[in-house]
């Protein structure tokens, strides 16, 4: 049995992948390491409550005596670090936190890690650090692709926070040795999103009959990826990649957001049977983010030629099938509305 230690396992793209190790890797005992903030949700995995290859622990990464705890009881032989605070707008209202988790927090589990690995010289050992494309800042419309030497010019509280960590990786793998592979990846979308991020917000406000806001002009352009595909580039990563790499993980799919609310807004007008346009009229031009990065775009060819990663997935069946979760899936999205959810909305959009 492998040993495989998953921080934030109870998030979005967390879920998802230990779904997908679950299923491809029967050999994986996964460990769960969640401090369950308000985008974490222990339910996602309620069908793995007893199962022997699946161990959830309630923790936080900064928790220095915790990690070592967890690497001198169940020596792990990777580590795919996914717990961070995550959303670009909830950095710009209180960027402490980012710090604290996506730097702090990276950092402690890079010297658990590395003592680890001092201890275990013959075992091999892996640590992939799960990034975004943020780190590079923002392209205009007609600039070429992030490529994997791109420079990091990061705008946002967010993004500066993983840049940083991003750093740190690479430090420990240039100075201590450390077998890092990072991974800087585009916009995800799919099943379990929490609602503020902007394609499960939209669906819900639409199902709703909500005010869909979208920044600015709506002319910003993301690079979509399914999550599915992602979980299969970071498995990739792991397996064939080389340490001390970077590999960019993209959808192909450049898209603006207003062409995706309006994409959206069709698909669930024909899945709930509401005439033809008239979740359209529900678009609503808001205040823009402040630094708004106005395009990402992945040069895909690295992760090609060296995991063999291509994305699988057609945008328009995907986020059709990630529609169909929500609406199958209306008890989860309840779950997850609490009251600090309900603020947030509140906070940011109604003032
Ligand atoms: P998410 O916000 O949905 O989930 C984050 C998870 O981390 C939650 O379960 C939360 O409880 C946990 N967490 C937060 N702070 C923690 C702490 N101190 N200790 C332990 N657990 C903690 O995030 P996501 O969208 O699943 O993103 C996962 C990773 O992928 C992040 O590192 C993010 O930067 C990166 N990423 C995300 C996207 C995207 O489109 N969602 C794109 C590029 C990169
Ligand atoms: O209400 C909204 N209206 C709107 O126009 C929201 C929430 C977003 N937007 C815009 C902002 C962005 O241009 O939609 C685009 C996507 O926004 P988000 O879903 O917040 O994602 P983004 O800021 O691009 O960052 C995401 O992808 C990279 C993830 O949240 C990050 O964790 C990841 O690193």
């Amino acid at each position: 049995m492998k040993h495989v230690l998953v921080t934030g396992g109870s998030g979005f793209i967390g879920t998802n992948f230990i779904h997908y190790v679950h299923k491809n890797k029967p050999d994986w005992h996964i460990f769960n390491l969640d401090a369950l903030t308000y985008a974490g949700n222990p339910a996602n995995h309620s069908h793995l409550e007893d199962d022997p290859r699946y161990t959830f622990i309630h923790g936080n990464i900064c928790d220095a005596d915790l990690l070592t705890r967890l690497f001198d009881s169940h020596g792990f032989d990777g580590v795919f670090h996914f717990a961070a605070e995550s959303h670009v707008d909830r950095s710009i209202a209180g960027p402490e936190v980012f710090l604290h988790t996506n730097v702090t927090g990276t950092f402690r589990l890079l010297e658990a890690s590395l003592a680890h690995v001092r201890k275990n010289t013959e075992k091999p050992f892996r640590f992939v650090h799960v990034s975004t494309d943020e780190v590079y800042g923002s392209l205009g419309v007609d600039d070429p692709a992030f490529t994997e030497t791109t420079p990091f010019d990061p705008s946002s509280p967010y993004s500066a926070s993983k840049a940083a960590s991003d750093h740190f990786v690479k430090a420990w793998y240039k100075t201590f040795g450390l077998p890092v592979v990072v991974t800087n990846c585009s916009n995800n979308y799919g099943p379990f999103q929490f609602p503020e991020k902007l394609i499960p917000l939209m669906v819900l406000n639409i199902l709703d009959k909500k005010p869909l806001p979208v920044y600015g002009k709506g002319q910003n352009i993301r690079d979509w990826l399914y999550v599915a595909d992602h979980c299969d580039a970071l498995l990739r990563a792991f397996e064939k990649g080389e340490s001390g790499q970077t590999y960019n993980i993209g959808g192909g799919v450049e898209k603006s957001n207003l062409e995706v609310v309006k994409t959206i807004c069709e698909l669930v007008d024909a899945r709930t049977g509401r005439p033809d346009g008239s979740s359209r009229e529900l678009i609503t031009f808001v205040a823009d983010r402040p630094g708004h990065d106005i395009r990402y775009a992945i040069n895909p060819d690295k992760s090609f030629e060296k995991i063999g990663y291509r994305a699988g997935h057609s945008f328009e069946q995907a986020l059709s099938a990630t529609i169909d979760w929500y609406l199958e899936n209306m008890d989860w999205v309840r779950s997850v509305q609490t009251g600090a959810y309900r603020e947030w909305i509140k906070s940011h959009y109604e003032t």
